[in-house]
Parts: C-alpha cells; sequence; structure tokens
C-alpha cells in the first residue's frame, strides 16, 4: 500500500510568539496525523510594521491577520495560526475558524522594570508609567489606580520587554499571562491581575485556526484540535463583542467560566478615563459538560458546508449548545446597551480619534 504524504503549508506571522504558536499547533497536529508534513511560511502583517503608533490608531481592523487571509484565499497556504483575540469577530468571505485550542490562563499580568521586583500595582510609587497600548487595560488601570500614569507602549513582547528594562521610561508593562508563558518568560510575571475585578480581552489565551470554509479536507484535519469548553466561552466572549459593535477601538473586556454544564459571562465597558463603567454577568445551561473533555476521542463527523457561530465552525460541538452559548453573548451585551454602554464606547472611540498619538 502507498502512504500519501500530504504537504500542508500554514502561515504565520514572523514575530517570535506567531513562531512558536504555529509549531505548538504543528506538534498537536501530528499526534493525530504523522504520516503528514507540513510546511511553515512566515510573513509580517501590518501590525508587526506600523510600530510607532498605539494599535487603536492604525484604524485598521484585522492588523495581524489581512496579509495571511489574502494567502489563504490565494491558496499558497491551507491554514493560519493566530491568538484568538487578534481576530475579528466577523472574518472576511470564505474564511473560518477551523479550530480553537485549550484557553491558557487568560488573565493579564504585570511585569516590572528590574529596579521595582517585588512590588504590585497596589505599591508602585505614585506617578509610575505603566506601559500598555491597550485601551482595556488602560481603562482599567485608570480606574483602579489613577495615581499612576499610562503611556503607550508598541512592539511585539521582545521589544517592550527591552523597553521596558532597558529604558527608563516605564516602571512596569501588562502584558497577557499567555503570550509570556508561551515564549518561556512566566518568571517575568510579576501580579496576575485577577479576574474578579480586572477583566480580560476576548478571546484571550486561547489559538485559533483558520481555514477556507469550504476546504473540507482540512476542516477534517483540525477538528481533533478543538477544545469544547474553551469554544463555549470564547463563542459567547466574541457574540457578546459582535452585538456591542466592539473591537480594539472602545474599552471592552469579559470573564468567562464553564463549571459543569453552567457556561456564564460577564462583560464590562468603560469610558477611557475609567470613570464610568457598565458591567453585567449572566448564565446558560449546556448540555455538554465540562467534564466531556477528556472523555472520547471526538468523532469524526461528515461535512457539510457548515454553519458558523462568530466564524467558529462547529467541529463536533452540537448547534443546540452553540446557539445557546451565542445567546449568552448577545444577552450581556443587550443588558450592556439599555444601561447604555453605546453611548459610553462611542465618547471612547471619539476621544480615541480626535488625541494626537
Ligand atoms: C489585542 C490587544 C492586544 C493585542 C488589545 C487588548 C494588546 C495590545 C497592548 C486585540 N491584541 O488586549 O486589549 O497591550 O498594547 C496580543 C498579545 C497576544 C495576542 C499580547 C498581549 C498574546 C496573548 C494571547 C496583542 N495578541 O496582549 O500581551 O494569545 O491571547
Amino acid at each position: 500500500m502507498n502512504s500519501s504524504f500530504i504537504k500542508h503549508k500554514k502561515k504565520s506571522r514572523k514575530s517570535q510568539l506567531a513562531v512558536i504558536q504555529t509549531k505548538f499547533v504543528i506538534e498537536c497536529l501530528k499526534e493525530w496525523t504523522p504520516e503528514k508534513t507540513y510546511e511553515i511560511v512566515k510573513m509580517s502583517t501590518i501590525g508587526d510594521k506600523i510600530l510607532d503608533k498605539p494599535l487603536p490608531k492604525i484604524g485598521e481592523k484585522s492588523l495581524f491577520t489581512k496579509e495571511l487571509e489574502i494567502a489563504l484565499e490565494q491558496q499558497d497556504v491551507d491554514f493560519v495560526i493566530h491568538s484568538l483575540k487578534d481576530l475579528p469577530t466577523t472574518l472576511p468571505d470564505g474564511m473560518c475558524i477551523g479550530a480553537i485550542l485549550k484557553r491558557e490562563d487568560p488573565r493579564d499580568a504585570l511585569v516590572l522594570h528590574p529596579k521595582h521586583v517585588g512590588k504590585s500595582l497596589e505599591t508602585l510609587p505614585k506617578g509610575s508609567v505603566i506601559g500598555t497600548s491597550s485601551l482595556r487595560r488602560t481603562a482599567q488601570l485608570n480606574r483602579r489606580y489613577p495615581d499612576l500614569k499610562v503611556e503607550s507602549i508598541r512592539g511585539n513582547i521582545n521589544t517592550r520587554l527591552d523597553k521596558l528594562d532597558n529604558g527608563d521610561i516605564f516602571a512596569a508593562i501588562v502584558l497577557a499571562s499567555a503570550g509570556l508563558s508561551r515564549m518561556g518568560w512566566e518568571k517575568r510575571i510579576s501580579q496576575k491581575l485577577e479576574a474578579e475585578e480586572w477583566l480580560y480581552a476576548v478571546g484571550q489565551g486561547a489559538l485559533a485556526v483558520e481555514c477556507r470554509e469550504d476546504d473540507f479536507a482540512t476542516l477534517r484535519l483540525l477538528q481533533p484540535l478543538f477544545h469544547g469548553t474553551t469554544t463555549f466561552r470564547v463563542l459567547a466572549e466574541r457574540s457578546f463583542l459582535r452585538t456591542l459593535g466592539g473591537g480594539c477601538s472602545a474599552p471592552v473586556a469579559v470573564k468567562s467560566e464553564l463549571i459543569g454544564q453552567d457556561l456564564s459571562l460577564t462583560g464590562a465597558v468603560w469610558s477611557l478615563n475609567g470613570k464610568k463603567m457598565l458591567k453585567h454577568s449572566s448564565s446558560c445551561r449546556l448540555q455538554y459538560r465540562e467534564e466531556d473533555e477528556d472523555g472520547e476521542p471526538p468523532r469524526k463527523c461528515p461535512y457539510r458546508m457548515p454553519k458558523l457561530f462568530c466564524g467558529i465552525s462547529p467541529g463536533n460541538l452540537t448547534y443546540r449548545d452553540l446557539e445557546e452559548a451565542e445567546k449568552l453573548g448577545e444577552d450581556v451585551a443587550y443588558q450592556l446597551v439599555k444601561d447604555g454602554a453605546l453611548d459610553i464606547m462611542n465618547e471612547a472611540r471619539n476621544h480615541n480619534e480626535t488625541t494626537a498619538s
């Protein structure tokens, strides 16, 4: 018998984190398909190239994904690995998320300048400068720590740590724990920002694989990578963000959990100075159980043109549960809209557009 070697090309951004994430996904895939070979194609995106402006000011939605999606569309590659939080809630026509991997710690982390080691956001000297270009982090810092200053910092994680350690501007920076731990830099985490009071970005900590919606061979290949619990949580989060019309142009954040069969979501929006905040929580009951995760290997589902849920292909999860998760996100968003979220978000957006970078 002939064994076939199918070459699957996958695209990755050039940054070190993007390459680590891509290699990780290939290792996971190889466990299921030891006979296949994979080739990595690296490229830079707008988000990697424009380093002198804060992210929200570049004004392009798919900062880290656009060039990669063009390569997908032209069939130069078969799939692309992303941090889920960088993927807009609406994908370009013909594209879908073919798998979502198990989420790592979704919390933000504080990384201190070496001279402040041992301190925390509570104990840093008044007026200390914290680096971030995230509106979500800025608003939460402004709200909870009005004595600290927030300034923009850009570049990939390596560059940011370098700017922190070898400059005298920043006392600390806020980064996602997941990115730091994938890079092997957990030691630099001085404080995890607790999700009770500090919420994370939609999709933070989860990896997603994007592919062509009608490429059933790739969808089937990716299916075993799906992590059900993560998928329900991030679907509720993405549905919340899509309903609000967020993105990175306004401070929006979430927290979610699946305990047993209960899926819960907290969503919040802030004004940029953090003074106004709206927050709402709700939950729903799934048929899926969190404990199902480590059960049987996923069954192969017959491929049909999949219905997508915020861009996510259903894998072998049931439509009923996916619809519940999607509705939970909508419910939390509608409640915030009722409370005046759109005014707060517009104000933040206008402010962001009119201030100099
Ligand atoms: C998005 C944001 C940031 C990234 C905005 C936000 C952070 C920008 C900044 C949408 N994408 O979180 O409010 O702090 O200046 C990004 C990181 C990761 C994926 C780095 C990070 C790694 C973590 C993951 C940049 N995208 O947030 O520290 O895979 O979730």
